[in-house]
């Protein structure tokens, strides 16, 4: 896999991760039946993860800057340069035992995201990309769908849970696309769901209340594949409005105005 070296260094640091996460997921699924269940557990596993993914990258590059779900942020001796790393994104399907979850590693220099890993140990399918090289799964080089018609668009989304406040703008968006659109799936990792957009197995995707370390190297990635990645406010910062709306070129702007349009 061709690539920069520290494009080389996330890979390492994501698949050092993703097995230990895939002998984790092993336990998870034999906990599943027990009273206490698997959260304890998972916790640890997601903290052993993010310690395996820093150690590899702060041990490389000391004097970078920080940002993880697990650890926190922490500034670098180099102020241009960032991490963002979710060491386990879908943590609820990996509670529950469901093979479909990720390790999501971002590098941002100067406040852009310019490389971006995301690892799915259970299906063996690394998306990676890099400002200007494109963007892969594998050894194969992917690109966002072609299709330009709503109708048929196939849309992923993030739906609120528990004490989350976008249930209601949820609920508005999902009742004027599923309407115009082929369908809605809900495949509970944000990192994923942005590259499947890039691979084009998902026409767009848009979440209302995600963090920056969800989203972060599926945004390069669908960039690179050709595709539009903005905050669904408009105008917005993307991580600091937590939203996100990811499409090609042909379907960002109707679907844009949907989620636009005033309550
Ligand atoms: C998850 C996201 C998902 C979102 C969940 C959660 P986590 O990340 O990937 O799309 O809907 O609320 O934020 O918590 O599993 O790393």
């Amino acid at each position: 896999m061709q690539g920069s070296a520290n494009l080389n260094l996330m890979i390492k640091a994501a698949r050092k991760a993703g097995r230990s996460l895939v002998k984790d997921f092993r336990e998870v699924e034999n906990l599943q039946v027990s009273v206490k269940g698997a959260g304890d557990f998972v916790s640890r596993a997601d903290t052993a993860a993010e310690n395996i993914i820093r150690e590899e990258l702060m041990g490389a590059r000391p004097t970078y800057g920080w940002l993880g779900e697990e650890t926190g942020e922490a500034d670098g001796a180099d102020p241009t340069r960032r991490w963002i790393v979710d060491p386990l994104d879908g943590t609820t399907n990996f509670l529950h035992g469901l093979p479909h979850w990720s390790v999501s590693i971002a590098l941002e220099h100067k406040g852009e995201v310019v490389a971006g890993v995301v690892f799915d140990p259970a299906k063996d399918e690394l998306f990676w990309a890099e400002k200007g090289a494109g963007a892969w799964m594998n050894e194969s080089r992917v690109r966002v769908s072609g299709r330009r018609n709503l109708a048929e668009a196939v849309l992923a989304t993030g739906v609120p849970f528990g004490t989350k406040k976008t249930l209601p703008a949820t609920m508005r968006d999902l009742a004027r696309l599923m309407p115009a659109t082929a369908g809605v799936r809900r495949f509970g990792s944000a990192a994923l769901d942005l590259a499947y957009v890039a691979a084009g197995r998902f026409d767009a995707y848009w979440e209302r209340e995600i963090n920056a370390w969800d989203m972060a190297a599926g945004l390069v990635i669908v960039r690179e594949a050709g595709g539009f990645a903005e905050a669904v406010r408009e105008g917005r910062d993307i991580f600091e409005s937590g939203t996100v709306l990811a499409a090609n070129a042909e379907l960002f702007a109707p679907i844009a105005k949907i989620l636009r349009q005033p309550e």
